[in-house]
C-alpha cells in the first residue's frame, strides 16, 4: 500500500512512474514542520532498525549518524563522509512500526537518524516542495516490493557484463590492452571485459579516439571479441571547448549546454580543460548527446560507463577568476600562519563549489531552472538519456551501462558502481553494507571497484575482496593512476585468483537467474539477514553477512591476516567450501554461531536449508560457456526455478523458466 503526500509544488523527478493521487489527510508516522524549509520527524523505538539510503557510508542499520543526499564527487569514503555519488532517499523502518518512506526531492536533503537526538529520525530540506511516499506492508520484503513497483523495473545488463572485468586508469595504448588480455589468457583466468578509461580519447574529448594511442581501435575490438573480451569505454559529462570539435560546435549552436544567469554557456575546468555541460534536463539535448555514443557502437562497442556526472567540477571559469583576485590580495609576502590558512581555503574552495552549482541553469520545457535546485538529477538524466539513445542505436541487444552519479529512477536505465573507494579492508565491508540498500532503490546491477581504486592493494586484500566480488552482479577490478598494479596476474600464485574467479563463472547460471527474477519481480538480490528472519535478534543485528538470491548466504572475510571468521546461521545450512584445487566440499551446519576457518585461497558460502542451486562449467569468458550443461548442488529433493535466456536479447519476455530437480 503506497500513499503519496505532496507539499508545495515539487519538481517532477520521474523517479515514480505510477500515477498516484496525493492524499488530503495528514501524513502518518511523521510530525511535519514547515517553519524553515520542511522537516519530518519520527520517534524511533529502542529496537527499531532504519534501513536504506542506498549508496551511503556506515551500517546496514543507518541509526546513529546523519547523511546528506547530495551527489558528490568525493574520493575519500570515510565513516564520517555524509554524501557520496548517489542520492537514494528511501528509508525503511523496521520494529515497533514497520514502514517505508521515499522522499522525492531533487536536491540536498538531510537524514538525521538519531544523530542530534538518539531517538529521533528527522528528515529535512530547504524548500517545502516535496512528494513523500509512505509504503506499508506486512514485512520489509513486501514494503520494498511495493516501493519498487512504483519506481519501475530495474535495468538488466547483458549476461557477459556479469563476467569478470578488468579496469585501470589507464591502459594508455591498445598494446597495453592487448597485454592485459594476453596475461589473463596466459594464466587461464576468465575475463569478459577490459575498460578504457579517459586516456583512450583525444584530449579527453567525448566520442573521439586518440589516433596516436588507439589508432587501431576497430582491429583491437575485433581481436578482443575473438577472445571473448569486450572493451568498455568511459564517457565523461563535460564537453571540451574546442573549435572544430563537432560535439562542442553543435551543442553550442543548438543551445544544448547548461548556461549561467546571463544565458551564456557555463564553463568549468575538468579533465579536458574548459568544458560545457550538456543540459540533460532538456530532453532534446540529452537525446542529442546520447546519439553520439553511436560513434563508438559503430566500431563494435557494446558497453559504457558514465563518469563525472554529479557533475564534478575542478573549478569554474568564474571561480578561477575570483581565485586569482583573492590570491593577489594576499600574495604580499606575508609568512603568517593566518595567511597560509587563507591560501589553503581559497584553493580548496575551487572544487565542486556551491557557488558554482548555484550559478548553473538548465532549460526545462523553456523555463530556466537553477542547477542547485535539481542537483541530484544530473547524472540520473545523463544516464537515462544515454540508455534511451542506445535503445534506438542498438534496439535488439542490451547494452552494458553504468554510471557514477545517480538518483532513484536511474535504476531503470543502468547500474552503478560505487566510485572511488580505497584499497582498505574497511571498504570491503562498506560495499557489503551498501549492496542491500542499493537493491531497495532498484539498483540491481551494482558493485564496487574490487581491490580498491585509490591506494596500493595487497595480494590478500584483492583475494578477500574477490570473495565478496564473485557474488556482485558488477564484478570489476579497477585501480587509480599511480597505484600499484592489481590485475590478478600481478601477484604471486595467480592460480588462486583463477580458482576463485572460476567459481564466479560456475555460479553464473544461478546469479544470472536470480538477477532476472529480482528484476522481474521487484525483489532484492542482496538481503540483510533480518529481512528473512524478522524475529531473530541475532539476524536483525547482523551487519556482515547477506543473502544472495533466495538460496545462498555469504559471510566474506574482510580482516587482514584472519584465518576465518565468526558466522551466524539463522537456520540450518549447508556450507560449501571451494578448495584450492577447485573441488567443492559440503558440510551440514546447525543453526547458531560458528567459527569457520577460511584460508586465503578458499571461499566458503552457505546454501539455505532445503535449497539447491545450478552450477555450470567455467570457461575463459561467458561466450565460451555452456549454460545448458548444469549440475545441481545442495539439499537432496530440492527444486530450483531457473530463469534463462540468450543473455543479450532486449526482449525480456523471451526469458524461459524451468524447474530443476535435485
Ligand atoms: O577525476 O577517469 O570514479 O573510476 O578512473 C577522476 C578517471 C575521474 C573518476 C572515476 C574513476 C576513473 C577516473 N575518474
Amino acid at each position: 500500500m503506497v500513499k503519496k503526500y505532496t507539499y508545495g509544488s515539487p519538481f517532477y523527478t520521474g523517479a515514480v512512474i505510477e500515477d498516484i493521487k496525493a492524499e488530503i489527510s495528514a501524513i502518518p508516522y511523521f510530525e511535519v514542520s514547515s517553519d524553515d524549509g520542511i522537516s519530518f520527524e519520527f520517534k524511533m523505538h529502542n529496537k527499531d532498525i532504519v534501513y536504506g539510503l542506498g549508496e551511503a557510508t556506515r551500517g546496514i542499520n543507518k541509526r546513529g549518524y546523519v547523511y546528506n543526499s547530495y551527489c558528490s564527487d568525493d574520493f575519500c569514503h570515510m565513516e564520517t563522509t555524509r554524501s557520496l555519488y548517489g542520492a537514494h532517499n528511501f528509508i525503511l523502518i523496521e520494529g515497533e512500526k514497520t514502514f517505508g518512506a521515499f522522499f522525492d526531492y531533487p536536491t540536498k536533503i538531510t537524514f538525521d537518524i538519531g544523530y542530534t537526538k538518539a531517538d529521533t529520525l528527522k528528515v529535512y530540506c530547504d524548500k517545502a516542495d516535496i512528494d513523500v511516499y509512505i509504503i506499508e506492508g506486512e514485512t520489509p520484503i513486501e514494503i520494498v516490493k511495493s516501493f519498487r513497483k512504483i519506481i519501475g523495473k530495474s535495468y538488466v545488463p547483458p549476461r557477459w557484463a556479469m563476467g569478470y572485468m578488468q579496469s585501470r586508469w589507464s591502459y594508455y595504448t591498445s598494446d597495453a590492452v592487448r597485454e592485459v588480455a594476453r596475461n589473463y589468457r596466459k594464466e587461464g583466468i576468465p575475463l569478459d571485459a577490459i575498460f578504457l578509461d579517459i586516456d583512450y580519447m583525444e584530449k579527453y574529448k567525448d566520442f573521439t579516439v586518440s589516433s596516436e594511442r588507439f589508432g587501431d581501435l576497430p582491429e583491437l575490438i575485433a581481436e578482443m571479441k575473438e577472445e571473448g573480451i569486450r572493451l568498455v569505454p568511459i564517457i565523461d559529462a563535460g564537453v571540451k571547448i574546442e573549435e572544430g570539435y563537432d560535439v562542442y560546435e553543435e551543442g553550442l549552436e543548438k543551445g544544448y549546454f547548461c548556461v549561467d544567469k546571463d544565458g551564456k554557456p557555463f564553463s568549468a575546468g575538468v579533465w579536458p580543460g574548459l568544458t560545457h555541460f550538456p543540459d540533460f534536463l532538456n530532453e532534446e539535448a540529452g537525446l542529442w548527446f546520447g546519439l553520439k555514443y553511436k560513434a563508438l557502437t559503430d566500431l563494435g562497442i557494446d558497453g559504457f560507463w558514465n563518469d563525472m556526472n554529479e557533475p564534478a567540477i575542478f573549478y569554474s571559469e568564474k571561480g578561477i577568476e575570483r581565485f586569482y583576485e583573492k590570491l593577489s590580495e594576499i600574495t604580499n609576502g606575508d609568512k603568517s600562519v593566518e595567511n597560509y590558512n587563507k591560501i589553503k581555503d581559497i584553493v580548496n574552495s575551487l572544487q565542486n563549489s556551491q557557488e558554482d552549482y548555484n550559478s548553473i541553469y538548465h532549460n526545462v520545457d523553456g523555463k530556466l531552472v537553477k542547477h542547485n535546485d535539481i542537483h541530484n538529477m544530473y547524472g540520473y538524466k545523463m544516464t537515462e538519456c544515454t540508455a534511451k539513445a542506445l535503445e534506438k542505436i542498438r534496439p535488439h541487444e542490451r547494452t552494458l551501462l553504468f554510471s557514477r552519479a545517480s538518483y532513484v529512477g536511474m535504476h531503470r536505465s543502468a547500474g552503478i558502481w560505487t566510485g572511488d573507494n580505497f584499497s582498505w579492508w574497511s571498504h570491503i565491508l562498506l560495499e557489503l553494507k551498501q549492496l542491500p540498500a542499493l537493491n531497495m532503490c532498484g539498483f540491481l546491477y551494482v558493485g564496487a571497484d574490487l581491490g580498491g581504486f585509490g591506494c596500493d592493494a595487497t595480494r590478500d586484500l584483492v583475494l578477500r575482496w574477490l570473495g565478496l566480488g564473485i557474488f556482485t552482479p558488477l564484478m570489476r577490478n579497477h585501480a587509480a593512476l599511480c597505484t600499484r598494479d592489481q590485475e590478478c596476474y600481478q601477484f604471486e600464485n595467480p592460480e588462486d585468483f583463477k580458482n576463485i574467479i572460476e567459481l564466479r563463472y560456475r555460479l553464473l547460471p544461478y546469479l544470472y537467474s536470480e538477477f532476472l527474477k529480482c528484476a522481474e519481480n521487484n525483489e532484492m538480490f542482496f538481503k540483510p539477514l533480518g529481512f528473512e528472519f524478522n524475529d531473530d535478534e541475532m539476524a536483525r543485528n547482523c551487519e556482515d553477512q547477506l543473502f544472495v538470491g533466495n538460496e545462498l548466504m555469504i559471510a566474506p572475510v574482510y580482516t587482514q591476516n584472519a584465518i576465518g571468521r565468526y558466522v551466524y546461521l539463522p537456520e540450518d545450512m549447508k556450507a560449501v567450501r571451494l578448495k584450492e584445487n577447485g573441488k567443492l566440499e559440503f558440510e551440514d551446519m546447525a543453526k547458531g554461531h560458528h567459527f569457520v576457518e577460511i584460508p586465503l585461497n578458499e571461499v566458503v558460502f552457505f546454501l539455505r536449508k532445503g535449497k539447491c542451486i545450478p552450477l555450470a562449467k567455467s570457461a575463459l569468458s561467458t561466450d565460451a560457456m555452456d549454460f545448458d550443461a548444469l549440475e545441481l548442488i545442495g539439499y537432496e529433493g530440492a527444486k530450483y526455478e531457473l530463469y534463462t535466456d540468450d543473455g543479450i536479447n532486449s526482449d525480456l519476455t523471451k526469458v524461459e523458466k524451468k524447474i530443476l530437480n535435485n
